[in-house]
């Protein structure tokens, strides 16, 4: 079912570090072009810091470990790809169908492809209002049973950051602070709760992956990387912003697998852009901190 590209096929064989990259963010989370022209930025920076990039999708019905050019513009633009976590992928598969697959997917389909380090830009977690609604992201779930790193930008500020803190702790998921004592939101560099654990270097969280492995834990680690300082959005505006989206979601009754993707793109649209922008620099910061990671996990 999976096909490696060349260069990725190569770096495998040669045992360099490899870093997976997730392409819901291309094909949901990001509008065309800026989507394409951000995936091929994320490759090129884990290029330079001495790693292999690996975005992943699936393609009429193939998984795919490194997509070419043509590839990556499809999912950029086509509005028929599904957006494909744990639950839809076998579906996607045996139907043949093209599938952008979320941080979950990206996990299991990592772990497959023998690849431990994932980056992205901020992983799905409790949504506000799940005590009513039930909506948990399955990424939670998946960090949880699967033994894959996920270098993120804490949790995305549109969720209830104590909660999903809550429910990581109880799956037994380390989330650690990167240089910061704060758990980051995303859009901002801090939010009300604590990072349960902070490490400063890139080769100290690789000692704790590997420890946490090493001990057979079954459970995969998130990563929580701060957006750069000058990236960082006003906290007050931005909270505005995500309480205004929400509330229009709820009143059209939007739900499920298409929340996610529809708040993202409301949340830009009344910040003209802003948050798109901050979007786009805290992932490309992720992947870089990614990329380091996997250097010294390769060691
Ligand atoms: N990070 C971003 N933009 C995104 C996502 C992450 O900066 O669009 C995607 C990831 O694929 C993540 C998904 O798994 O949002 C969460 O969707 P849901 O809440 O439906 O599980
Ligand atoms: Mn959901």
């Amino acid at each position: 079912m999976i096909d490696f590209s060349p260069a990725v096929r190569t770096a495998k064989s040669e045992g360099r570090p490899l870093v997976a990259l997730e392409s819901t963010i291309v094909a949901h989370g990001m509008p065309y072009p800026q989507n394409v022209e951000t995936a091929r930025i994320l490759e090129a920076i884990i290029r330079e810091e001495g790693a292999e990039p690996a975005t992943l999708a699936v393609i009429e019905g193939r998984i795919k470990v490194g997509l070419d050019e043509e590839t990556l513009d499809l999912l950029g633009q086509s509005p028929e790809v599904m957006k494909a976590s744990r639950r839809d992928v076998a579906f996607a598969i045996s139907q043949g169908k093209s599938a952008a697959t979320t941080v979950a997917t990206t996990m299991i389909l990592a772990q497959m492809a023998g690849i431990r380090v994932f980056a992205t830009g901020g992983i799905g977690g409790v949504h506000r209002g799940a005590t009513e609604t039930f909506d948990i992201s399955a990424d939670l779930q998946e960090l949880a049973q699967t033994q894959v790193a996920v270098v993120s930008a804490g949790a995305k500020a549109i969720l209830d950051l104590g909660l999903t803190l809550e429910y990581l702790e109880t799956m037994g998921v380390p989330v650690i602070g990167y240089g910061t004592d704060v758990f980051p939101a995303f859009y901002t560099r801090t939010s009300p709760f604590k990072a349960p654990m902070r490490l400063d270097t890139p080769e100290d969280i690789a000692a704790l992956l590997k420890t946490h492995w090493d001990l057979e834990l079954k459970s995969g680690a998130l990563i929580a990387n701060p957006i750069p300082e000058e990236y960082s959005m006003a906290p007050g505006a931005i909270e505005e912003t995500i309480q205004q989206a929400i509330a229009e979601a709820d009143s059209k009754g939007i739900g499920g697998k298409e929340l996610t993707p529809f708040l993202l793109k409301r949340i830009k649209e009344l910040t003209e852009g802003q948050s798109l922008f901050s979007n786009i620099e805290l992932v490309k910061n992720n992947a870089r901190l990614a990329a380091q990671v996997a250097v010294a996990l390769n060691h």
